[in-house]
């Protein structure tokens, strides 16, 4: 063999080597669009009705909120005072059931913000995604009333920060959760409690206080719902290239059937 051909299967191999690995990756980030729940992008310039693009036809209705420059397109502007989202005729996900909510969020107010809510108010039944204020901090939150889970870092800074909620398979407590703020794993704060998320009554509502707290003063863009547990390279796909991208939506917002091919392991 010369060296010129030596040289030419050397390439050939290089380009193979990066090409599977292209496809690993892509492989390993790739979502079951049958995990997803929910999914809004808020983009579709006015009205009240936020479209669900996961193909469940589980369309939101805004109260209040305005249609503002997003982190990907428009997003939905909440004035604290009285603004909502109600995802009608959908309670969420129950029991110690796995899930995965994420969201982007713009704020400069330190408040208990109401992010994204379900369940009732009884012990280890509800489950609210909310701030935690610590000082002029505000840190993201899940709790289930009687326990509660939060990170360190700041949220109400005035920037975007893409937050994602994960409750694995086999978890048991509300402490069993990770919270990822700009994809970084936040430490494991608050009172250990047993999740039973009840979803008998109560649907999904995302900015309102609902029990306690405070109504989201703020800007929320790319919320959505996912039955599974996503891995941090799933969480990372979504906050780098968009929820659209991530999830394969095509240009009449419909999401491409073959991405439902590919199974994450
Ligand atoms: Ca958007």
């Amino acid at each position: 063999m010369t060296h010129r051909q030596f040289s030419k299967h050397v390439c050939c191999l290089g380009i193979l080597i990066l090409l599977l690995t292209s496809l690993g990756n892509l492989y390993a980030a790739a979502i079951d669009k049958d995990t997803i729940e929910v999914a809004y992008l808020f983009d579709e310039g006015s009205g009240n009705v936020a479209k669900d693009i996961s193909g469940n036809g589980r369309d939101g209705n805004i109260t209040g909120a305005k249609r503002v420059q997003g982190k990907f397109g428009k997003a939905l502007e909440y004035d604290g005072t009285d603004d909502n989202l109600i995802v009608s005729g959908y309670n969420g996900i129950g029991g110690t059931d796995p899930r995965t909510t994420v969201f982007w969020i713009k704020t400069s107010t330190t408040r208990d913000h109401s992010w994204v809510k379900w369940g009732i108010n009884s012990a280890g039944q509800k489950y609210y995604i909310r701030s935690h204020v610590r000082g002029t901090d505000c840190n993201l939150r899940v709790e289930v009333n009687g326990g509660n889970n939060f990170g360190t870092d700041n949220v109400c800074d005035g920037e975007w920060h893409h937050c994602a909620v994960v409750f694995p398979k086999g978890g048991k407590d509300v402490k069993d959760h990770d919270l990822y703020v700009n994809g970084k794993l936040q430490v494991k704060e608050g009172t250990a409690h047993g999740m039973d998320t009840n979803v008998d009554t109560q649907v999904v509502n995302i900015g309102h206080k609902l029990a306690n707290h405070q109504f989201l003063l703020g800007t929320l863009d790319e919320v959505a719902i996912f039955n599974v547990e996503l891995s941090l390279k799933q969480i990372n796909t979504i906050r780098n290239t968009g929820l659209k991208s991530a999830l394969h939506v095509d240009s009449k917002g419909k999401l491409a059937t073959r991405w439902g091919m590919l199974k994450r392991d």
